[in-house]
C-alpha cells in the first residue's frame, strides 16, 4: 500500500464528489473511418468537420471511434501500465520524479493543492523534455527531464514508445479536423508539435481502492493545459467527470474501443475561447482500482501562445495576453510538489 489516507486527501467543502453523479449521455461519438482513408476527397468530410466543430463548441469533450490506434497496441500497453503498478514500492520509487526529472513515478500528486488518490508514471514520446528552470520571465536556463524506465519490465520502454507513436499520428489527425473545423488550412496546427523539442508526453494513471472515496478525488478538478488529451479509460470502469458548460458535473461512461479526446488550454487561447478548455476531475471507489491513459499534446518549450490572427477581428478582439507555454508549464507544476503555492491557470492570462 503506497498511499495513506490522511487530511490532505480531502477535498473542499465545494469540491466534493458526487456519490450520485448523473451520466453524461450525448458525448458525441465521431467515427474516423473517413477521415483515415487517405482516398476520401475533402468535399465527403464536411459532415465530420461540422461534428468536430460541434463537440469542440458545445461539449468540450468528445469520443472517437475507429480511431487507427491498433486495439492490441493499446492491450499490450494496457497490460504494461497493470505490471508496472503492480511491482513493489520499492522498485517503483526507483524509478521517482523529483524537483527536476518530472518524468517517471509519483504517489499522490497535487492539483489545486490537495493530494490525488492516485499513483501516475509520465514519459515523453521524445526520451526527454527540455523546460525552463524556473517560470521567472528573465530565467534563461532550461532543464532536461529524462525518462527513467523501471529494471523489472524488460518490455516497457519499448511498449510505451510505439503506442506514443501510434497516439500521437492519431493526435496529429485530430489537430487537422480540428483546423478545417475553424476554417483554417488543414495542417496550420501541426508545426507547433512535429519537432524534436515537442513536450508531448503520456501519463499512466492508477488509482486504488480508496477508503474515503466521498472525500477525496483520484485528480482534482482541473483543465488541460496542452492543445488536446487523449484518453484511454481501461476495463469499461468509469470515473470521469466532466463539468458541463451549464456547470454541472457529469460522469463520461467509456464506450468500448473509443478515445476521449478534449480541448486544453493551448487551444482556448488559440481560438480565443471559441473552443474552450473543459473543468474535469476523475473519481474513486472504495472497492474498484481504475486506470487510464492520457496522452498530453504539448509544443515546444519556447512556443509562444496568443490567440491567432485568423480567429481574432474587431467584433471579437483577442482576449489573452501571448505566453511562453514553458514557463505557464512551470509556474503550474510547482504546486505539484509543494503544498500551499497558488496554482497558475490560464485565466491568469486573459486580458481584464
Ligand atoms: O483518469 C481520468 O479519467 C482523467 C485523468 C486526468 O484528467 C489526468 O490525468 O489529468
Amino acid at each position: 500500500m503506497v498511499l495513506e489516507f490522511d487530511q490532505h486527501f480531502i477535498q473542499a467543502e465545494n469540491q466534493l464528489p458526487n456519490p450520485d453523479i448523473p451520466e453524461y449521455k450525448n458525448i458525441p461519438v465521431i467515427d474516423l473511418t473517413q477521415f483515415l482513408n487517405p482516398d476520401t476527397p475533402d468535399e465527403s468530410l464536411k459532415d465530420l468537420v461540422v461534428q468536430i466543430q460541434e463537440a469542440c463548441t458545445v461539449w468540450g469533450f468528445f469520443t472517437v471511434i475507429n480511431h487507427g490506434v491498433p486495439k492490441e497496441l493499446l492491450e499490450k500497453m494496457i497490460a504494461i501500465t497493470k505490471r508496472f503498478f503492480a511491482l513493489p514500492a520499492e522498485q517503483k520509487l526507483k524509478v521517482r520524479r523529483d524537483d527536476v526529472n518530472f518524468l517517471g513515478y509519483l504517489e499522490g500528486e497535487n492539483t489545486k493543492n490537495v493530494k490525488d488518490w492516485k499513483e501516475v508514471f509520465d514519459y515523453s514520446v521524445r526520451g526527454s523534455i527540455v523546460v525552463p528552470a524556473s517560470s521567472d520571465e528573465n530565467e534563461t536556463r532550461t532543464e532536461e527531464a529524462t525518462n527513467q524506465w523501471p529494471e523489472n519490465i524488460q518490455d516497457m520502454s519499448e511498449v510505451c514508445m510505439e503506442y506514443g507513436k501510434a497516439v500521437e499520428g492519431l493526435a496529429m489527425k485530430l489537430l487537422e479536423l480540428i483546423s478545417m473545423s475553424l476554417n483554417l488550412p488543414r495542417k496550420q496546427l501541426n508545426s507547433y508539435f512535429e519537432t524534436e523539442d515537442s513536450g508531448t508526453r503520456i501519463r499512466l494513471n492508477y488509482y486504488p481502492p480508496c477508503p474515503n472515496p466521498n472525500l477525496a478525488l483520484g485528480v482534482g478538478p482541473h483543465k488541460d493545459q496542452g492543445a488536446l488529451t487523449i484518453l484511454a479509460e481501461v476495463d469499461g470502469v468509469s470515473g470521469l467527470d466532466v463539468k458541463t458548460k451549464e456547470g454541472e458535473w457529469v460522469r463520461v461512461n467509456p464506450v468500448p474501443g473509443s478515445y476521449i479526446i478534449n480541448c486544453g488550454d493551448i487551444i482556448q487561447v488559440w481560438t480565443n475561447d471559441k473552443y474552450e478548455s473543459s473543468e474535469h476531475r476523475a473519481a474513486v471507489t472504495s472497492t474498484k482500482a481504475r486506470y487510464s491513459i492520457p496522452f498530453f499534446l504539448y509544443p515546444a518549450h519556447y512556443t509562444e501562445i496568443k490567440p491567432l490572427d485568423e480567429l481574432v477581428s474587431e467584433d471579437d478582439p483577442p482576449k489573452y495576453n501571448g505566453f511562453v507555454f514553458g514557463r505557464y508549464f512551470k509556474s503550474r507544476r510547482n504546486s505539484n510538489f509543494k503544498l500551499g503555492i497558488e496554482n497558475a491557470q490560464i485565466s491568469h492570462y486573459r486580458r481584464v
